[in-house]
């Protein structure tokens, strides 16, 4: 077992193609690689396609980027709110996800899209599926960074029960195979201050969009 500053690195599955990564992300060269991404692309709510506002602030980096808006969900390679395409994937966060993803058991992970969720106290996100990926077969890659939280998971069907997992700064999950189109979500923030994101907690997903 390696442990570092933040104490040991574990390896939590939490069912069939998931599984959580304790400390995966301790890495000091992430946040200069998200102000990056930030900087060129900053966060901003979006709307549904019923036109209500997104309560997590939203941006991406990498060749595809999830919109959302009143014509629906989907992938783009342009930034919306720049006209300009999303920024590169940083080269050091593209190799976190794929080490994670085969240390989880799937090797050869290329993610071609990260969404970048931020999340303030009182922000929650509702159980949903990812399905607008045109690749099933790919995992995603999910870092926490900031403010624990605690993750929702339950099955393929909504009906399915919804298991509880709480997830910590540097914490990586990954979900793959008879996981991927499981029902997931985030349970309301609760109110803290972390020393790298302030009051927020930042998750970024990294995706095979196509
Ligand atoms: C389980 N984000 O962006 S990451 C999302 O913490 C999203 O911001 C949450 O759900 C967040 O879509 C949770 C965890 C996650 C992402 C994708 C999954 C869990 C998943 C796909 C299938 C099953
Ligand atoms: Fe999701």
């Amino acid at each position: 077992m390696e442990t570092d500053l933040f104490g040991p690195r574990r390896d939590e599955p939490i069912g069939p193609g998931a599984m959580i990564l304790r400390g995966f992300a301790h890495d000091p060269a992430i946040p200069a690689a998200l102000a990056q991404v930030t900087g060129t692309a900053p966060f901003r709510h979006m709307q549904t396609p019923g036109g209500r506002q997104i309560g997590v602030e939203m941006t991406n980096c990498g060749a595809l980027g999830w919109v959302s808006d009143r014509r629906g969900y989907r992938y783009e390679p342009l930034d919306p709110l720049t006209g300009r395409p999303w920024p590169p994937m940083p080269a050091r966060l593209r190799q976190l996800a794929a080490e994670a993803a085969a240390r989880a058991g799937f090797p050869g992970f290329q993610p071609d899209a990260c969404l970048v969720n931020r999340y303030v106290p009182g922000v929650r996100m509702g159980l949903h599926q990812d399905r607008d990926e045109a690749d099933m077969a790919a995992p995603i890659v999910s870092v926490s960074l900031g403010l624990p939280a605690t993750f929702q998971f339950g099955g393929p069907d909504r009906r399915d029960p919804v298991a509880r997992h709480a997830l910590a700064h540097g914490d990586v999950v990954v979900w793959g195979g008879p996981a991927r189109l499981n029902w997931h979500g985030i349970l309301t923030l609760r109110k803290g201050e972390h020393p790298l994101t302030g009051a927020a907690r930042i998750n970024l997903t990294f995706r095979r969009a196509r």
